[in-house]
């Protein structure tokens, strides 16, 4: 399986994440790539390609964000520092909210205060934007991009080794660690290169809010998400069981939240019915956003599988028979994400 690789990733490196009243230390870091990067090459999965190639993709990501918030995005930085010059040295994080849909508050008419800008942009304060933001995501981005056309042009499967994640990026927001949602790039990209049915399903931890919202009234991609329940677990405000789709695409999204606590068993049964509705869906090409905060050692997340169940989650998915795109999500723990990520891929290549 060939990697795409994110060359500029580093470039965004957030220093801290608001969470219950302080400032922490930021959970989604470089390290992470950089793990998994050198188990990849350590276990010969394939090759590495580094890819930074963005002339393609402005016309994919048109298709997935609005051009406010990739307007808003590509200025971020900017504006951030013209607001106070002192900013150069601080991450930029929001703390004033219009609350969408709720009390009136309007998001029609963006401020000129870029402050209240960021909070019109994010759902969350825990998602740093910094200098390298816009960069690092966009070439993240291009892998996905790269990786799909990969899989378009016949390959059984590519893994976008994304960073920043993206699966919590909306069409118009950020939050959750994500800015460009990565893993809709690669199922519109797979769609605009003449697969009529892509289904996207998500394993990370965490619902895969953002890609949901975006395909939500769309019956040409299937979302699929495995998750936390939200009654306890982030994102909170979506990812509930009665989420069905709505106008065209009704039927067409699923979401399986799981209770914190979840152990592999039960998780693999929720994998099962995921994968029996992506074949009814009668998919010709498949995205698996990977998140391996699944793992018993994540520190911020509740589910209990084993580094060897990543394995039996790679032969499983390759029992669909979809050409697959992977993108890489979450996952925290940081010495473990390499080991999990790669058994995961070489347990699909192996079944394939
Ligand atoms: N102190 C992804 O896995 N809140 N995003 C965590 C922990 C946000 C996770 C709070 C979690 C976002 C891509
Ligand atoms: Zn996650």
């Amino acid at each position: 399986m060939k990697t795409f690789h994110n060359p500029h990733h580093h470039r965004h490196a957030g220093k801290q994440e608001m969470f219950r009243g302080r400032l922490v230390d930021c959970h989604e870091t470089p390290a992470r790539l950089d793990f998994v990067l050198a188990e990849l090459q350590r276990r010969q999965l394939g090759a590495i390609v580094s890819t930074a190639d963005t002339d393609a993709l402005d016309a994919t990501l048109a298709r997935v964000h609005s051009p406010r918030y990739l307007d808003f995005l590509r200025q971020a930085w900017d504006d951030w520092v013209a607001l106070d010059p002192g900013n150069a040295d601080r991450d930029a994080l929001p703390s004033v909210w219009p609350l969408p849909n709720r009390h009136g508050f309007r998001t029609d008419v963006l401020p000129g205060n870029f402050a209240a800008r960021l909070g019109a942009f994010a759902f969350d304060s825990g998602c740093p934007l910094t200098a390298g933001t816009w960069v690092a995501a966009r070439a993240g981005a291009a892998c996905a991009l790269a990786a799909a056309h990969a899989v378009a042009a016949g390959e059984r499967s590519a893994f976008a080794l994304t960073r920043p994640p993206g699966h919590h990026a909306g069409p118009d927001y950020f939050g959750g660690y994500c800015f460009l949602n990565n893993a809709a790039v690669a199922a519109q990209a797979l769609r605009d290169a003449g697969r009529q049915r892509v289904a996207v399903l998500d394993i990370d931890y965490h619902h895969g809010n953002g890609t949901q919202t975006i395909f939500y009234e769309r019956a040409d991609v299937l979302t699929v998400s495995l998750h936390g329940d939200p009654r306890t677990e982030y994102p909170f405000f979506l990812g509930h069981a009665d989420e069905r789709g709505a106008g065209a695409g009704e039927g067409f999204n699923l979401n399986l939240p799981l209770p914190r606590g979840t152990g592999f068993g039960a998780w693999r049964r929720a994998l099962d019915v995921a994968l029996q509705v992506v074949d009814n869906f009668a998919a010709d090409a498949l995205v698996v956003p990977m998140g391996l905060d699944t793992f018993e050692g994540d520190p911020i997340s509740g589910f209990t599988l084993q580094s060897d169940d990543y394995r039996a989650i790679g032969a499983a998915l390759a029992s669909a028979g979809l050409p697959t795109v992977f993108t890489f999500e979450g996952g925290y723990a940081v010495d473990a994400v390499g080991v999990n990520a790669v058994n995961l891929l070489e347990g699909f290549q192996r079944a394939s």
